[in-house]
């Protein structure tokens, strides 16, 4: 993509109703525009990031054999009143009327659709266990929609939803998930810690939080620090029942809660002083396991193998997708702008031609952009006639993972400035090695 034809409307400033620093990137990179509170549109550039988080979450959730369905976002009120929620939701819940006066809903959650899908559809042992997932906009009429779309009102969710025969195996696949989810943040470039937590409106009695760690979080969490030595992406066998229970067993066990089930005395006997830690930190995804109660209430059963009807164990898996943008730049950013991890960079590579003009800049430049295409690397170009200095500000701010520099200088000695976003680091090569080494990088 060349930049004189890219859709990138960036700002100087950010506006001042945004408060934290991922809110203002996302606003001074042009990667959203707000419509109303807490609801807002996705540019190219932010739109990009977002579809980027959604394969990673995607090939992930398939390799555990959850299967991705499409529920929509306006939901019929009755299966809510069936299930006991549809008072509890309170003012959060925006409650639509059609035309012909039946009650509807703009889905805050998909626990109540996705039982009366499976009590329509399966009704036996043998067609368990199931895991099924969709990403889909999200409704929350939040009481403060703030810090851009980590609070949103209308929020883009990930949520998977496990049907299983009995406790014991809705517990492995809860364990599946939660170790899933580890390896997701860890590619998605984030350091992800699993935090006891309030299982709320959703219900159950086993819930975990996954948090990272940053200033700007809106939860609090006690935990352990050697959590944050555990590998996330440990390359065990996840096929074996044993060998998940102690991949679980490994996190799990580790002190970690947040501040609304925080207790002191558990906290001192538990973790010995010198692991004591606390922090803010912002929740990027949430697990349940809560048994039977939707099944109970709608009558979601299946015949198990000694021909008796019960009740099917469920839990739920969410992840928050849209939250995750800012997330991450809560995470990776530094006074200039957003640092992309590499796997959810919106471009791979940005081309700053410094001579925009000179018969050689624009040569090479159109060279090497054309080049890294062919070799499938994702390319920002700046094409345009703006300074070099307001070019190096821009590229810095959008937060590409690389920059490569065309300038004057290049003509007299054939190589080419690299810079690593990330480190600041900075070295030169000639065409073939720069086109060699940005390939190797991303493929
Ligand atoms: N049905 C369950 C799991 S599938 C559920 O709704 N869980 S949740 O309420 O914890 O939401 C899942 C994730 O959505 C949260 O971890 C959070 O990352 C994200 N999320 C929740 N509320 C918002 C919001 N207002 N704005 C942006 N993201 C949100």
């Amino acid at each position: 993509m060349k930049i004189s034809e890219f859709f990138l409307p960036t700002l100087k400033e950010a506006p001042s109703e945004a408060k934290v620093i991922s809110h203002q990137l996302m606003l001074r990179s042009g990667m959203i525009k707000q419509s109303s509170a807490g609801i807002y549109s996705w540019l190219p550039l932010g739109f990009k990031v977002l579809k980027k988080i959604e394969d990673i979450i995607r090939k992930e959730q398939d390799s555990i054999g959850g299967q991705e369905i499409l529920m929509p976002t306006i939901q019929p009120a009755d299966i809510w009143v069936e299930s006991g929620r549809y008072e509890d939701y309170g003012q959060e819940m925006l409650r639509i009327k059609d035309r012909s006066n039946r009650e509807l809903l703009y889905g805050p959650t998909n626990e109540e659709l996705i039982t009366d899908i499976f009590r329509t559809h399966l009704k036996s042992y043998k067609d368990l266990p199931l895991l099924l997932y969709h990403i889909q906009w999200k409704f929350r009429d939040e009481l403060r929609p703030r810090y851009g779309v980590m609070r949103g009102r209308e929020f883009l969710m990930k949520d998977s939803y496990s049907f299983d025969l009995d406790l014991e195996q809705s517990r492995l696949t809860y364990q599946k998930n939660f170790l899933s989810y580890l390896r997701i943040f860890a590619r998605l470039g984030l350091k992800a810690l699993p935090v006891k937590a309030n299982p709320g409106p959703i219900g159950g009695d086993l819930s975990h939080e996954f948090v990272i760690l940053a200033p700007n979080g809106e939860s609090d969490i006690f935990f352990d620090k050697t959590l944050l030595e555990l590998d996330p992406l440990s390359k065990e066998n996840y096929s074996d029942k044993n060998i998940i229970d102690k991949a679980y067993n490994k996190w799990a066990q580790c002190y970690s809660v947040t501040d609304d089930i925080y207790n002191e005395k558990e906290y001192n006997q538990f973790v010995s002083p010198e692991n004591r830690t606390n922090s803010r930190a912002i929740e990027v995804g949430h697990v349940f396991y809560f048994g039977t109660k939707y099944s109970k209430s709608m009558g979601a059963n299946i015949i198990n193998n000694k021909g008796e009807s019960v009740n099917v164990h469920m839990g739920s898996y969410g992840i928050g997708v849209s939250r995750l943008v800012g997330a991450i730049i809560e995470y990776s950013h530094d006074d200039k702008g957003i640092i992309w991890p590499i796997n959810v960079a919106p471009f791979s590579v940005g081309i700053l031609n410094l001579k925009n003009g000179d018969e050689y800049c624009d040569r090479m430049s159109e060279l090497i952009y054309q080049n890294l295409l062919i070799a499938g690397v994702e390319v920002l170009y700046d094409d345009t006639s703006e300074r070099a200095g307001s070019k190096f500000a821009n590229m810095d701010l959008i937060g590409l993972p690389y920059q490569v520099f065309i300038g004057l200088k290049s003509k007299e000695t054939g190589l080419f400035e690299i810079k690593e976003r990330s480190t600041n680091k900075r070295y030169f090569l000639a065409l073939d090695s720069l086109i060699n080494h940005l390939t190797e990088i991303f493929n």
